[in-house]
């Protein structure tokens, strides 16, 4: 191992104490940078390394608000600025209770690299609030997204730092919070926000995109085998807007998606799921997964353990729910079962152990999330572009756009991890490539 990332490795993981989810990411990158040092001593100037692991701003604020029972709650809210070398900071906003410090630390590292990777002029962010979301009327949703983008906006701005939503953050929230900026700043700031509804300044294609961007890129893992998704049997776990897009998007090249599952459990609809009912209980009514069971019929199966959605033999395996959702028995079991292809829809939902074992599993290519799951993002930009230019795209231009996006970013990982040595390893390829083009930039711009 390479004397300096060792050493890089423990002077971040000391200096970010209890922050596991982000050790986690930031030992997978740095491990991936030991080949590149080797033949490219100069990635280390200006101590750019460890640069790259700290945040360029990190924003934690109080949410106070009061319910439509009357009560006063206070939340915390977060947005970590990490790094801003190839544009604006751009990245989700996560509602959901883990939320802490080290997890948006760890997704607005990821961030970073996954932008780079799509090739688009953004930087990397991340925030949040460990507020949940569950339950609440759009009553209260509105009265706390209101307030946490009543601190939130002076950090924000479409030159500046762009968010989007994430976990517990969609289209209706992404509008309480527009409307708010509006109020405050009285200016109709399309670029600021993205993921926003059609008729005040949205993409066509970003509520599809991460999930449809997933299978792009799985499908052309696929294509390097010489195989595709006609026939395949492939378990997905989340049902919330990855899941259920790249449900949409797997079953129309022909596959047979037969899991999902939500924070309360999971579902096995051996005949392949019926997507119109899922997506009426989990977008519209926003239910849960049990009910899906209880509306089908009775050969589908509605299980407690939400994991349990790795225990069926699959062809292709897509984890769209959470990080660390997915471990190293599971994985096992996945490889006992004949899985080919994993394909990362949500941030880090392998843990450590359970990516090194697919990485080092002959026969199965594993695809990490901040090269799978980079079509959000992606259109993302194509919508803050759609803004810039006061212009409208067609669903199918949009597509089309994701699509080619997709392509070179599988394009990308593969041809840089084949430079390396290593020809089928997503992991490597993504983090060098990704983690290259910001150092680059940084070096370019001086020590700042
Ligand atoms: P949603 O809120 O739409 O859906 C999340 C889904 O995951 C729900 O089914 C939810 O269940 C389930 N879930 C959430 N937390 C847990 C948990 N701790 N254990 C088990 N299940 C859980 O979020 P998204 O679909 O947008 O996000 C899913 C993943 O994809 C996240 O990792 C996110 O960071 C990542 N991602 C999202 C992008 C986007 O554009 N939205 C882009 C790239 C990545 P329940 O319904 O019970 O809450
Ligand atoms: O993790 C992610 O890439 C997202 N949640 C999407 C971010 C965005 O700005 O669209």
């Amino acid at each position: 191992m390479h004397a300096t990332i060792e050493t890089l490795k423990n002077d971040v993981l000391a200096r970010n104490a209890g922050e596991p989810e982000f050790h986690q990411a930031v030992v997978e990158v740095l491990d991936s940078l030991a080949p590149v040092l080797e033949t490219h001593p100069e990635y280390l100037d200006q101590d750019v390394i460890r640069r790259l692991c700290e945040p360029e701003r990190q924003v934690i604020f109080r949410v106070p608000w009061i319910d439509s029972k009357g009560n006063v709650n206070i939340n915390r809210g977060y947005r970590v600025e990490f790094n801003s070398a190839l544009g604006p900071y751009k990245g989700g906003l996560r509602f959901h209770p883990t939320v802490n410090l080290g997890i948006v630390k760890f997704l607005g590292f990821e961030q970073t690299f996954k932008n780079s990777l799509t090739g688009l002029p953004i930087g990397g962010g991340k925030g949040g609030s460990d507020f949940d979301p569950h339950g609440r009327s759009d009553r209260d949703i509105m009265a706390f997204c209101q307030s946490f983008m009543t601190e939130l906006y002076r950090h924000i701005g479409e030159y500046t730092d762009v968010p989007a939503g994430d976990i517990g953050v969609g289209t209706r929230e992404i509008g309480y919070m527009f409307g708010q900026y509006k109020r405050i700043t009285n200016r109709f700031e399309s670029g600021v926000l993205t993921g926003k509804g059609l008729s005040w300044g949205g993409s066509l294609v970003r509520p599809e995109a991460t999930g449809y961007g997933t299978i792009f890129f799985a499908r052309e893992m696929l294509a390097t085998q010489g195989e595709d998704f006609d026939g395949k049997r492939v378990s997905v776990s989340g049902s919330g807007n990855v899941a259920i897009y790249a449900i949409e998007k797997a079953q129309e090249l022909g596959a047979v998606v037969v899991t999902a599952s939500d924070s309360k459990g999971s579902i096995y609809d051996p005949d392949g799921i019926d997507l119109d009912l899922l997506k009426q209980i989990k977008l519209k009514e926003r239910g849960r997964i049990s009910e899906y069971a209880d509306r089908r019929s009775n050969r589908v199966e509605f299980h407690e353990n939400r994991n349990d959605v790795w225990q069926v033999p699959v062809d292709v395996a897509l984890p769209c729910a959470t990080q660390n959702e997915l471990d190293v028995h599971a994985a096992q079991t996945l490889i006992n079962n004949g899985l080919r292809v994993v394909a990362e829809g949500a941030n880090m939902p392998l843990t450590a152990d359970a990516a090194s074992l697919m990485r080092e599993t002959e026969g199965v290519l594993f695809g990490p999330a901040k090269a799978v799951n980079a079509g959000g993002v992606a259109t993302s930009a194509l919508e803050m572009q759609q803004n810039a230019s006061r212009d409208r795209w067609t669903f199918d231009y949009t597509e089309t756009r994701l699509e080619e996006i997709m392509v070179d970013v599988h394009e990308t990982c593969r041809a840089t991890a084949q430079e390396y040595g290593a020809p089928s390893d997503y992991v490597l390829g993504a983090n060098i490539a990704g983690v290259t083009k910001v150092v680059d930039a940084m070096i370019a711009q001086g020590l700042v």
